[in-house]
């Protein structure tokens, strides 16, 4: 006899609108078709809206990313009954005034990073964000990074003391693509758009990896920024490395490179390093963790590995060992493929909504909040402010040599010696 199944408890549904739909928008839309696919989770999310600000495009690219319908106005998506969530996936000066006016309205809201692109913002979309929780509305932002198995275990072996105590963090992230000086303008490279340059793309994510991996906040910064190019061709005029570049020419206002010199919370310093000029960087996130008894080292581009160092092995055969985290026993894992076979970029941000859904179904606040993306822009805040004051730079007299007038290698004339 056919037995009569009885069909499991329909889950609530999330409907769920973006904002944005260029290269973040298309990361995150895969990870909205993919995790309930692949994870059991306490919410359905429903593709419902994908907000584009011109109407034909905003069509052609919810068709094609799997959105119900699209739209050209983000405010009148606040309105909708059938909108629970807003996804944020536009440029830093859009974060604060979509995320607040869509958390005043009762939406739970995910932005990217970063949060904000000054501090001012991000204390508004913190305040707002507390305000909003106390009502059940909750807000997560996209740091990615921190959903790679091999980072969750790092964290993981910190906490467990397995290096000891933290000493030292190395952390760099490193791009090339704007090592070509002929590449084209983008919002990127707008500070009106982006707020910064690497410093906010890219070094908020080392900032927010090397808080998330070791427990600590950072407690201080001297920071550098610098910028190679000062212009670059327009973007629709600009046809290539080899080939000839554009004519029309723009004013790029942020930076190309962000150093900074660093204290943890514990004091341990840190040296933080992010360039989109490193020729041959592709996508290299890294961090290396010393503590008393032993180190750990990871880098993006080998995003399923973590190298492992315990100084208590035997000095004979003692060196990192390199830790395939593909097993089902890490986080995430259990979901996807063998051991051996590996994770991509897409991954993390599958396993942000993962975490995500996770936290809304059970009423829990998401990790990070905006109080965590508030710290990150203060951290940038204070690498930016450092470099314009030059507060803590200390010149080096240069040595003159055979009584010629040495130069310093930023080409000002050198100061007599003393
Ligand atoms: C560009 O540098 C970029 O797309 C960043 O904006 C992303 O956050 C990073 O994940 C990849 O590189």
């Amino acid at each position: 006899m056919n037995q009569q199944l009885t069909p499991p408890p329909a889950k609530k549904r999330l409907g769920v609108a973006m904002i944005g739909y260029s290269f973040m928008g298309r990361a995150h839309s895969q990870a909205w078709r993919t995790a309930p696919r692949f994870f059991d989770l306490p919410l359905t999310p429903e593709m419902t809206v994908l907000v584009g600000r011109s109407e034909g495009a905003a069509r052609a690219a919810a068709e094609q990313l799997g959105w119900a319908g699209s739209e050209t106005d983000w405010r009148r998506v606040l309105e909708r009954e059938d909108v629970d969530l807003v996804d944020i996936c536009t440029p830093g000066n859009t974060h604060a005034e979509i995320a607040e006016a869509a958390l005043r309205a009762g939406k739970h809201v995910l932005v990217e990073k970063p949060m904000a692109n000054t501090v001012a913002e991000a204390e508004s979309m913190a305040a707002t964000a507390r305000r909003a929780r106390a009502a059940g509305v909750h807000s997560m932002v996209g740091f990615t990074y921190r959903r790679v198995p091999a980072v969750q275990l790092a964290r993981q072996l910190v906490a467990a003391g397995r290096i000891g105590e933290v000493r030292q963090v190395r952390t760099q992230y490193l791009q090339d693509w704007l090592a070509d000086e002929n590449a084209p303008l983008s919002w990127r490279l707008d500070k009106a758009k982006a707020g910064s340059g690497a410093l906010g793309d890219i070094g908020a994510h080392a900032v927010d990896l090397t808080m998330f991996i070791t427990g600590q906040r950072f407690a201080g910064v001297s920071g550098l920024l610098d910028t190679f190019v000062p212009e670059r061709p327009v973007a629709e005029s600009f046809s290539g490395l080899h080939g000839t570049a554009g004519t029309a020419r723009g004013p790029v206002t942020v930076d190309d490179v962000a150093l900074g010199l660093a204290r943890l919370e514990s004091g341990a310093p840190v040296t933080l390093e992010a360039s989109r000029y490193a020729w041959g960087r592709k996508n290299a996130l890294r961090i290396e963790v010393s503590g008393t008894t032993g180190a750990l080292a990871f880098d993006f581009e080998e995003m399923n590995v973590l190298n492992l160092y315990e100084a208590t092995d035997d000095a004979t055969t003692a060196g990192f060992r390199r830790i395939q985290v593909t097993e089902p026993e890490h986080p995430y894992l259990e979901a996807w493929w063998p051991p051996g076979h590996g994770l991509g970029y897409e991954h993390g941000f599958t396993h942000q909504l993962v975490d995500l859904l996770t936290a809304l179904g059970s009423g829990t606040a998401p990790s990070p909040s905006f109080d965590d993306g508030l710290h990150v822009q203060r951290v940038l805040d204070a690498v930016e402010r450092s470099s314009a004051a030059e507060s803590r730079w200390t010149p080096i007299p240069p040595t003159v040599q055979d009584g010629a007038a040495a130069s310093v290698p930023d080409g000002r004339a050198a100061a007599p010696a003393h």
